[in-house]
């Protein structure tokens, strides 16, 4: 069984994720994109399958690339959150692995801005 995971994991790597990717996100919050006013103090993802917890995580940086999430996300079934410190204005990048119950590997990124004073 070990071994069948393994081998799973190997070809969805080759295959360079996008391609064959099982667990697409399916929402998020703040959503993909989008301008907040109010600085989040959590992102939430929200996929399309079940997620494996040990080998799901996600994170959050700002325009210097420095981490701005709180560390360790909570996987519960299909969301995946994670808690922020307070943001300053600027736009922030969220990028997240995500391995389905399926076994298959996923990943990908998008942008929030919180608007500006
Ligand atoms: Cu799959």
């Amino acid at each position: 069984m070990r071994k069948v995971i393994l081998i799973s994991l190997l070809l969805a790597a080759l295959e360079g994720g996008a391609a064959h990717a099982h667990a697409f996100l399916d929402h998020a919050s703040p959503l993909v994109g989008s301008t907040v006013q109010k600085p989040p103090r959590a992102v939430t993802l929200t996929f399309t399958q079940s997620l494996e917890p040990a080998f799901s995580s996600v994170q959050v940086t700002d325009p210097g690339g420095r981490r701005v999430d709180q560390g360790k996300a909570q996987v519960s079934g299909n969301t995946m959150r994670i808690g922020l410190k307070a943001l300053k204005p600027g736009s922030y990048r969220v990028r997240w692995h995500a391995l389905s119950v399926d076994t298959h590997k996923t990943e990908g990124s998008f942008t929030f801005t919180v608007g500006g004073s």
